[in-house]
């Protein structure tokens, strides 16, 4: 029996590997970017969004399992979007905003067919930071993101993300954000605890990606970025795996 994924980004963490994952937009998706990931031994392909239109998430999946054997991950936007054929799913509750639906609402009218299927089943705490400009994930979950200045909040929000049993804390700048994560922030929020912190949002060069492994990241979602340019999955594949602490 394979490893579970969960265990597998816990094993990495101890050993101090950081983990790549390239996320897979279902409504722009191209065979090119998993055959890229493949190249670079991209260790998860993660699936998902909030503005998916529904037949493609689920012909999506399809096409990927037909190309690759990187675990497939389900980064939900929404309860329409689970599919017996990936591996796991983030089981995300939107713990810096307060809309209840985004909390334990969507949870709620999907968890039978989650308790049903064979999905690896990972609850995360995922936080949205603002910076400048709206994220999407801000118009489409009507919550107001946590201020990237207000590190205090963000800590406590993961900290408590973490006491409530949430196995790992998603630190989102927001889909083709300008500005991604600040080391800062990344670096506070890992000091204060000890589950597994992903980052992602507007990571567009391997010089970003490896400042967040240094801050104490441990995996990188990069979406936009690969879809406009496939080379940079290697490049950044490279700056991530070659990261020592
Ligand atoms: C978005 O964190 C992910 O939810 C990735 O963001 O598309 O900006 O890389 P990008």
């Amino acid at each position: 029996m394979n490893k579970s994924i969960y265990a597998s980004v816990l094993s990495s963490k101890k050993k101090g590997k950081k983990l790549f994952s390239v996320l897979v937009d279902p409504d722009k998706f191209s065979p090119e970017v998993i055959r890229e990931a493949d190249k670079a031994r991209v260790d998860f392909i993660f699936i998902g969004g909030s503005q998916v239109k529904n037949g493609s998430f689920h012909r999506c999946v399809a096409s990927i399992q037909k190309i690759t054997n990187i675990p497939l991950v389900i980064f939900p936007g929404s309860r329409e979007q689970v599919s017996e054929k990936a591996d796991a799913i983030l089981l995300l509750s939107l713990i810096s905003g307060r809309n209840p639906d985004y909390l334990i609402g969507e949870h709620i009218q999907a968890a039978r067919q989650l308790k049903r299927s064979k999905l690896e089943i990972i609850p995360t705490g995922y936080i949205l930071i603002g910076g400048g400009k709206k994220i999407s994930a801000q118009a489409v979950t009507r919550t107001s993101p946590i201020k990237s200045s207000d590190k205090g909040l963000a800590v406590s929000t993961a900290i408590a993300g973490e006491l409530l049993g949430m196995k790992m804390i998603y630190l989102e700048a927001g889909s083709g954000s300008k500005t991604p994560l600040s080391s800062s922030l990344v670096k506070e929020v890992r000091k204060n605890i000890s589950c597994p912190v992903i980052a992602g949002g507007g990571i567009d060069t391997p010089e970003k990606a490896q400042a967040l492994c240094k801050a104490g990241a441990d995996m990188i979602v990069v979406g936009n970025a690969i879809e406009k340019d496939h080379g940079l999955i290697v490049e950044i594949a490279k700056a991530i795996h070659s990261y020592t602490i």
